[in-house]
């Protein structure tokens, strides 16, 4: 049987994807992309998983989208498919936390994957860039947008304009990652935090997800009320009770994640 082309486990609660295709560094063809996003679909509807993780080789997270599958698409090629719409966009309605794990190449549609998930913690040998533009092109998924919330518009635009990356300390100092840590240790230290992530109560982390984002998306007068709103609510949950009754009581919270 043929190597699948992302590999998808459960870790506890947590559901992890590895890209996988290394002769080609993890390039992102359009088949890759519609079986990450049928795991995080999967993972988004299992009760059992309250966190994913995305990874790829020591070597690459993932180099871009596939150029050897894109070089002789037309106009009407691309505009007919929507490229990068549909299963592409599906990653922004995952509202489970993900995780970027980055060790090596994070470029082009490699580094777009990277941002559209929630955090990103980088091996110390990952390199961070956009180079569409030295193929005539530019970013195509969120790059020209996501990159310059994450890093200011002068690092953005000196990276998408120059196509040079950015190493992970550069990309720790920007903004880009969250976490840098040894590279043999970008898993693992991922797993763990998605672990923790995972044994808080589901709907508050989800909230809180969302809230999060809406910071990006929503004037601050909404984003506050939208924010507050949701902290009301869940003053209804189960968890809410039993997390600060568990503080009171000086144990542990037994969540239900409900
Ligand atoms: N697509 C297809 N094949 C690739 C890609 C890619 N993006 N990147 C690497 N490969 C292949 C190489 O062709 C090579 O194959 P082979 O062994 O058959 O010759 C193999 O992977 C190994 O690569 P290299 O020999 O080049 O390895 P090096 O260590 O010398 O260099 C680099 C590593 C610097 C990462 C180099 O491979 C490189 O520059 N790759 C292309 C990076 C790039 O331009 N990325 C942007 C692609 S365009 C894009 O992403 C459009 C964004 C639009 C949205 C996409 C959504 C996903």
């Amino acid at each position: 049987m043929s190597e699948p082309l992302v590999k998808v486990e459960t870790r506890g609660r947590v559901g992890l994807l590895t890209l996988n295709r290394p002769k080609v560094l993890n390039a992102l063809s359009n088949e890759v992309i519609d079986e990450v996003a049928n795991a995080m679909k999967a993972f988004d509807a299992d009760d059992n998983i309250g966190a994913i993780v995305i990874t790829g080789s020591e070597k690459a997270f993932a180099a871009g989208a596939d150029i050897a599958a894109m070089k002789d698409w037309s106009y009407t090629d691309v505009y007919k498919q929507d490229y990068l719409g549909h299963q592409w966009e599906y990653l922004r309605r995952v509202r489970k936390p993900i995780i970027a794990a980055v060790s090596g190449f994070a470029l082009g549609g490699g580094c777009e994957l990277a941002m559209q998930c929630d955090f990103i913690i980088a091996g110390e040998n990952a390199k961070f860039g956009q180079p569409e533009i030295k193929l005539g092109i530019i970013p195509g998924f969120g790059g020209t947008q996501r990159l310059p919330r994450a890093v200011g518009k002068a690092k953005a635009m000196d990276m998408i304009l120059t196509a040079r990356m950015m190493d992970a300390a550069e990309a720790e100092r920007a903004g880009l990652v969250s976490r840098v840590v040894p590279s043999d240790r970008v898993l693992d230290e991922a797993l763990e935090a998605a672990t923790v992530i995972a044994a808080m109560s589901l709907p508050s982390v989800m909230m809180a997800k969302e809230a999060i984002n809406r910071a990006y998306e929503a004037p601050l007068n909404e984003g506050l009320l939208f924010e507050r709103r949701n902290f009301h609510a869940l003053f209804s949950t189960h968890d809410q009770k039993e997390g600060m009754n568990a503080f009171i009581e000086k144990r542990q919270p037994q969540f239900k994640h409900e």
